[in-house]
């Protein structure tokens, strides 16, 4: 029995892997990350972990089986979160084959990279499989029996990686698994996923940096969590006695609208919403003077997607029993509060940064500073 606590997490940049770091770190484990070269800076979600003891960064690929071996062979890990995807629906119909690559195909390699370095009976690997499988959905809510219908390159590279997993379970009795977990949100969340764009730009228009939002399906229904809450779950799946999958959702529904709605009042400003489909708006009826009688959002056809998923709901009563999950901790409300409030500090933030740089250019041009 291997009592080291060693875990490696692919995708450890991005929203959840941030999180995850966090959390394993704080239960004492040294915590491991696959990172990619980029020109521009990325690492800004674990920029305050660089440097502690128990934080370490490699190099690597998911599309670069040898990268992943040898991280593997490095580290020697007792647990892997694969994280690391291309995870945008709306690009994967943009950019499948790399998104099939990455999402599918990546997630044979790590599981390949840990035969290889025969720590298959040593390890246990949590993939993170995600609530587009259910797609073009047969039964609301979704739980763990719902049959999967996907409905976008995204999700039919994560079903590649759902059964992968589940076949290395069985054909080599690895203890390997999924979480199906439903949207799960923060401030740290991509800036072109449908919550922090409304976030985002509520703050903005709030504080006169932004004319309007334009958006796509508004009725579009999801199970909206708070990621930090799911990283818990992650690990909680990766410590039962047996290898199991898990939804991991609140259970409780919103459409995009209401998600819209509730972050402009959090940012001072009430909507009233008027037309349909594409003719649908929000009208400022009550905020800042300047403000009242706008259309501030507006329908656009460019973020419509070729199919979209517009009923996902999960039912997390497994988790809740098996793993002693609690799907309430965050409320919708104190969810869009969290990221409201941080992103109308971001923007009053980089409104005082670009005053400094005006004043600055100002100062030199004058030759008041050298
Ligand atoms: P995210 O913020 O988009 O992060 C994705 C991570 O994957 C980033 O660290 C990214 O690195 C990395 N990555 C992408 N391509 C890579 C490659 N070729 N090699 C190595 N790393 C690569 O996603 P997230 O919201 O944290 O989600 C984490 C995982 O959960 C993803 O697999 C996603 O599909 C899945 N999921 C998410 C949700 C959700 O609601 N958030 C729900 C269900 C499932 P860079 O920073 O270099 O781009
Ligand atoms: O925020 P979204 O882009 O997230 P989506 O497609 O649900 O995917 C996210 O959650 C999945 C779990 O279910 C993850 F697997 C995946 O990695 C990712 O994290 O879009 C949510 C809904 C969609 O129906 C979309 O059509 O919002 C609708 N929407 C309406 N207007 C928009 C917009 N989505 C985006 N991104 N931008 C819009 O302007």
């Amino acid at each position: 029995m291997d009592n080291r606590k060693v875990a490696l997490i692919t995708g450890v940049t991005g929203q959840d892997g941030s999180y995850l770091s966090e959390f394993l770190i704080e239960k004492g484990y040294q915590v491991h990350g696959i990172i990619r070269r980029s020109s521009v800076d990325y690492r800004e979600r674990i920029a305050h972990l660089e440097g502690h003891p128990q934080f370490h960064l490699h190099y690597g690929d998911m599309g670069d089986s040898m990268s992943l071996v040898k991280v593997v062979a490095t580290v020697r890990p007792t647990e892997i979160y694969n994280l690391a995807a291309q995870s945008h629906v709306q690009v994967s119909f943009d950019a499948p084959e790399f998104t099939a690559d990455v999402d599918a195909t990546g997630v044979l390699r790590v599981l390949e990279a840990v035969r290889a370095n025969h720590l298959e009976h040593e390890c246990r690997i949590y993939q993170a499989s995600t609530s587009e499988l259910y797609g073009k959905v047969e039964e609301v809510p979704q739980n763990e029996n719902t049959p999967f219908h996907p409905y976008s390159p995204y999700a039919v590279a994560k079903l590649y990686g759902f059964w992968i997993i589940k076949e290395y379970r069985e054909a080599y009795n690895m203890f390997c698994c999924s979480g199906i977990l439903f949207n799960h949100e923060s401030e740290r969340r991509g800036e072109t996923f449908v919550t922090r764009k409304i976030t985002l730009a509520a703050a903005r228009i709030a504080q006169g940096k932004q004319e309007k939002l334009l958006l796509g399906n508004l009725s579009s229904l999801r199970d909206w969590g708070y990621a930090k809450d799911y990283v818990e779950c992650m690990w909680l799946i990766l410590q039962q006695p047996e290898p199991e999958d898990f939804v991991i959702a609140t259970g409780e529904q919103h459409s995009v609208r209401e998600f819209t709605y509730a972050a402009f009042k959090a940012a001072g400003i009430e909507l009233r919403f008027e037309g349909e489909d594409m003719e649908e708006k929000g009208i400022c009826v009550k905020g800042p003077a300047e403000l009242v009688g706008k259309v501030l959002v507006e329908v656009s056809p460019d973020f419509y997607r070729p199919t979209d998923v517009v009923n996902l709901w999960g039912d997390p009563t497994k988790a809740k029993t098996k793993l002693g999950w609690n799907p309430s901790k965050t409320t919708f409300e104190q969810l869009v509060s969290i990221m409201v409030k941080h992103d109308m500090e971001k923007v009053a933030a980089e409104h005082v940064a670009s005053v400094m740089r005006t004043n600055l250019a100002e100062y030199l041009e004058k030759g008041l500073v050298k």
